[in-house]
């Protein structure tokens, strides 16, 4: 009783300690925030003012506005950087590619205008400083009123940001900005019409957000229009608070740094390869993160995580790897384990690497600003933190208390951090989690983060306010983190998961959609919000199964869980108050379908597998919009309900509570329906049934779909209608750098024949015992294998390597 009565009291001095924290702290901020920043400030709108002088350069040109200079520089024949001047140039940390091959380019002289152009693209820039984009077709893709400089004059500080225009068609569609809970086109109003403006500030939600809340956790201002005449994509590459809109006009506001962008044309998948070309493309993540993951905040003890973990070997259900939150640390401060809860957590890891079951802990930035805390006085005397103007550390309340922040924008500060994981990678621990690093801090009122104007950022020695660097934040601990693991283990490939990031997170982090609320509007918000993100160049994200906060009826569970198999990362979690959420929580039929589903997502790994390698090659996201499949198809531009996974698998989440059916518009072409074979012409909306253990899957005609059982490789056939496609299994170790190989199919179908040719490529050893071909829709009276009539059962050929398969009488 008494310990019970003591427990309770701490509990209560840890809340008002947290209250007074979030009290305390914002009041300090708002003082430290006037003495850098006084509101009366005077605006001031500068034009640029006439052209003076255009010259040619090697790349593109160079343009002399009275005011304002303006560099045009191809760095491939498809990607255009676009520079306005003054302004403080953006420290590259997005960038990843800088030295980029000779491109032809070409600039002329016109009446009051200027062409430059590269066999793809052309930038006419107007004597008046508008300028338009055309692509090779010499169709016109964009046009941008001259950009305007806003200076505001305060007492203190002199800030010039930036207003930059373009055009948009009354049809014209637009997607991207990083994490959005927002429509998957972001032109669509608000509620009663109001326009939406869309906030670059990386934003913790709090615990709760659902469909409308902005900005979320994870911006990026980047975003892809499609228009009749063609699609293309922007990024600016400004890490400072901007709004955006798009209503007649695309309108870009930012509060200070340069107007540096990049432009691009082309399809969709183009747009994403141009843009990845610059930013980077993800790593190959180790093929187990592809698994399930089970995670909560709650899980108190290794008891509870054990007997989760029981759970799943009782209920023969696959799971990859489990996630500790921040119960498993000590007085919540980072890069430690709660010697009282977690007394033998390396026995643990192990325990549950035997059963293939990786751990992954939760780390938080914020570092305890206590005497007594080694790491702190750690980082003080290496002189590693955010500071105040008054050069002592920038102190804020989170988790653990009042806590100082790294200076991720500092390379001593990213190495001193990266050195931290190796105690937990010893311990046993696998991957990371990255949470709070928007970075969020506890406030009752106002921006919870650090105060921008007041701290100050090493930003690689030239200095910087947290303005310019708040949005880089999380993007560069992810970068400590995933230069850590290369290091500590180079054998093994990194897995890290952060909530928050900007343009380049890919080539560090997965990501996943934060504190979504538990509701039906919840679940159908993921998916925008993941394909979004994924057109933003992070192709590897996904939600709380079953949503954070609050307790998923059976159903939604279930049908979050039913999508979620389809989306690159899977994993229930959930706040510490809620009821356990595991598969067998919400017991008979719920379990038994969500077997059924992990099962088939099990089975599609050689699929998710080899999406996964292709996004090394190209960028895209393994979960993709419908109109990926047809730009050019206007109906399909809205379509935010379902996914394509790849290109041969279109999902159907069933987002409705007790829908028994529901429609959706098809890409043109021909599909069958993955449950029962069924061909459906496409180009049109359908109706499809939706039982409780199934969600609609479509698979497109002319697909190869590899699925595996056992040490077996199942090339599942769905004939293309006419003519002939391809199919690629990408294989290799599954975790480090070795060997890898590709099996390359090729099917054609003729009148009465269909042949499946393979090609093979790359040293890894084949895998598989053997082959199961499946034909789908169709049955053949006989089966030639490389030349010898071999024994057919039904549709299915059980084989082994082969150069060509032919099936006669189909
Ligand atoms: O660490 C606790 C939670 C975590 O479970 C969740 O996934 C994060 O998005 N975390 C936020 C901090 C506080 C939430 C109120």
């Amino acid at each position: 009783m008494n310990i019970l009565k003591q427990a309770s009291l701490t509990l209560r001095l840890v809340k008002l300690k947290r209250f007074f924290g979030s009290l305390f702290y914002p009041l300090q901020r708002d003082y430290l925030e006037r003495r850098c920043y006084t509101h009366q400030t005077l605006e001031a709108v500068e034009e640029i003012g006439n052209i003076e002088k255009a010259e040619p350069t090697k790349r593109g040109g160079h343009f002399y506005f009275e005011e304002i200079d303006l560099e045009i520089c191809f760095l491939s024949a498809e990607l255009v950087q676009v520079d306005w001047r003054p302004g403080i140039p953006p420290i590259s940390y997005a960038i990843s590619h800088h030295d980029w091959a000779g491109v032809e380019v070409t600039f002329q002289e016109r009446e009051n205008a200027w062409v430059v152009s590269s066999t793809k693209l052309k930038v006419i820039v107007d004597a008046d400083g508008r300028l338009e984009f055309h692509n090779g077709l010499g169709q016109t893709l964009r046009k941008e009123l001259p950009p305007q400089r806003r200076a505001k004059l305060s007492r203190q500080i002199k800030s010039e940001g930036w207003v930059h225009q373009a055009q948009l068609r009354s049809h014209e569609h637009i997607y991207g900005l990083g994490e959005r809970a927002a429509p998957l086109n972001l032109r669509t109003s608000a509620d009663k019409g109001k326009p939406r403006t869309y906030r670059m500030w990386n934003y913790d939600a709090g615990g709760i957000y659902g469909p409308g809340t902005d900005p979320l956790y994870l911006c990026i201002p980047i975003y892809l229009s499609l228009h009749k005449e063609g699609s293309y994509l922007i990024f600016y590459e400004n890490s400072f608070p901007a709004n955006f809109s798009f209503q007649a006009l695309a309108v870009a506001e930012f509060e200070g740094g340069a107007l540096r962008y990049y432009f691009t044309a082309g399809s969709p998948t183009q747009l994403l390869e141009h843009y990845t070309e610059l930013t980077g493309r993800p790593p190959l993540p180790p093929r187990w993160a592809l698994g399930y993951h089970q995670s909560r905040w709650g899980y108190e003890k290794e008891a509870a995580l054990q007997k989760a973990a029981k759970g799943f070997e009782t209920h023969d259900i696959p799971v990859s790897a489990m996630h500790l939150d921040i119960d498993v640390l000590d007085g919540f401060r980072a890069f430690t384990i709660d010697p009282d809860r977690f007394p033998h957590i390396s026995e643990l890891a192990q325990e549950l690497a035997a059963k293939e079951i990786r751990l992954i802990t939760i780390i938080n930035p914020g570092i305890k600003a206590d005497r007594k805390n080694k790491l702190f006085q750690e980082g003080r005397a290496q002189d590693v933190f955010c500071k105040l103007p008054n050069g002592e550390p920038a102190i804020a309340p989170v988790w653990s208390g009042f806590a100082a922040f790294p200076d991720f924008t500092n390379p001593q500060a990213r190495h001193w951090w990266s050195r931290q994981y190796e105690y937990l990678l010893d311990l046993g621990i696998t991957g990371f989690w990255h949470d709070m690093n928007e970075p969020g801090v506890f406030v009752l009122w106002g921006d919870p983060s650090l105060p921008p104007y007041s701290t100050r950022h090493f930003m690689e020695g030239r200095g910087g306010d947290h303005r310019e660097a708040h949005n880089f934040y999380g993007l560069l601990q992810a970068q400590a983190a995933y230069e850590a693991l290369c290091e500590y283990q180079p054998q093994q490939r990194p897995f890290i998961v952060s909530r928050s990031g900007w343009a380049g997170l890919q080539r560090y982090a997965w990501t996943w959609t934060g504190d979504i609320e538990t509701s039906w509007a919840g679940l159908r918000q993921t998916i925008p919000t993941v394909l979004n993100l994924g057109l933003s160049g992070i192709p590897y994200s996904g939600s709380d199964i079953g949503g954070f906060k609050g307790n998923p009826s059976a159903e939604l569970y279930l049908r979050w869980f039913q999508m979620s198999c389809f989306m690159p990362f899977c994993r229930t979690h959930s706040a510490n108050n809620t009821k356990p959420r595991t598969p067998w929580s919400f017991g008979e039929p719920t379990l038994s379908i969500i077997r059924e589903f992990l099962r088939l997502r099990d089975r599609l790994m050689p699929y998710f597998y080899t999406l996964a390698w292709e996004a090394t090659q190209t960028g895209h996201p393994l979960v993709r919009p419908l109109f990926w499949a047809d730009s050019e198809d206007s109906n399909l531009w809205n379509v935010e309900d379902a996914f394509l996974l790849g290109d041969a698998l279109l999902v159907c989440p069933i987002v409705e509570e007790a829908a028994t059916s529901r429609s959706v518009i098809l890409p043109k072409g021909h599909w069958y329906n993955f449950w029962d074979d069924t061909l459906i012409k496409g180009g049109r909306q359908i109706n499809l049934e939706t039982p409780q253990d199934q969600i609609p899957i479509l698979v497109k005609a002319g697909s190869i779909l590899p699925m595996q059982a056992e040490q077996q490789l199942m090339l599942q056939l769905y004939p293309p209608i006419e003519k002939d496609c391809q199919g690629i299994v990408y294989s290799d170790a599954g975790d480090g750098y070795g060997e890898w190989r590709l099996d390359k199919f090729q099917m054609r179908r003729n009148s009465k024949e269909l042949e499946l040719s393979w090609e093979e490529q790359g040293n890894y050893a084949f895998p598989y015992e053997s082959v199961q071909l499946h034909l789908h829709a169709v049955a053949a009276e006989q089966a030639w294998m490389d030349g010898t009539e071999v024994d057919l059962k039904g549709k299915v050929l059980e084989c082994n390597r082969f150069q060509q398969v032919r099936f006669e009488g189909i």
